[in-house]
């Protein structure tokens, strides 16, 4: 039997892997597929899952000083998933974490790029994506009440929809929770994205274009990275590249934070 001394070390990785938390599952029109988890990278062989490898087993998260490294695409040392989730426009698709402790506010994002090719092989510093859903702060200050909140109450899950007239093809969909409860300091932000392979059917015919290199999305002193949640605050600058409305809002659909309410 190993000494406890040596087994402390351990057990401190797993409980922050388990406060932290990451994405295990992807339900797709009711479909679970499953998402990756840190501890799968001592099976052998490796599962194959749709949401992309990451070192996360550790601190978990991408601060600032790394928001332009390949680490901020899929997370740390992120490889690509090896399976597909199959989803169609307009499938309404929810991110299941495994947990999120409710002290780590912030904003959710979720990001589309199109593989051009297979997603199991293209190189993540190819990946132009659109940022296709978004949430925030709610209300009130100090902290406020964020969409995180709502996460974490609709048992740590996040809900959004495929663009409804998206083109077949292969696509990576990074979705991400920014914790800001230690951003008021410089590097303070922590980013927890999370990159899964959808194979999308049907008979849309929108493709992306443009789209921004996630090494590019946010800077250390954007507003909405480098913000106090412990002050009186009356608003929110959402970080990043802008929501591409166009891109998935049909006539008189409501806000994503409203509809996750
Ligand atoms: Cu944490």
């Amino acid at each position: 039997m190993a000494p406890l001394s040596s087994l402390l070390p351990l057990l401190a990785l797993v409980s922050l892997a388990a406060a932290h938390g990451a994405v295990h599952g992807i339900v797709v029109d009711g479909t679970w597929y499953p998402g990756w988890n840190a501890a799968m990278r001592y099976q052998n062989p490796i599962p194959a899952v749709a949401g992309w490898q990451a070192d996360n087993l550790d601190n978990g998260f991408v601060t600032p000083s790394q928001f332009s490294s390949s680490d901020i695409v899929c997370h740390k040392a992120a490889k690509n998933g090896n399976a597909y989730v199959t989803a169609r426009p307009g499938s309404k698709v929810t991110f299941q974490w495994n947990t999120w402790p409710e002290s780590h506010k912030g904003p959710v994002f979720d990001y589309i790029a199109s593989c051009n090719g297979d997603c199991m092989t293209v190189d993540k510093s190819q990946l132009l994506f659109t940022k296709f859903a978004e949430g925030a702060w709610i209300s009130g200050n100090d902290p406020g009440v964020w969409v995180t909140d709502d996460l974490v109450k609709g048992n740590f899950s996040w809900t959004t929809t495929i663009p409804s007239n998206l083109a077949p093809g292969n696509y990576v969909i990074r979705h991400e929770i920014i914790a800001l409860h230690a951003a008021g300091q410089s590097n303070g932000a922590q980013a927890y994205p999370q990159c899964i392979n959808f194979r999308v059917e049907g008979s849309g015919t929108q493709t992306l274009s443009g789209g921004t290199a996630a090494t590019s999305f946010y800077k250390a002193s954007d507003p909405g990275i480098l913000f106090n949640l412990y002050s009186k605050f009356s608003g929110y600058t959402i970080p990043g590249p802008p929501l591409q409305k166009n891109l998935v809002r049909r006539e008189g659909e409501r806000e994503h934070a409203r509809d996750f309410a």
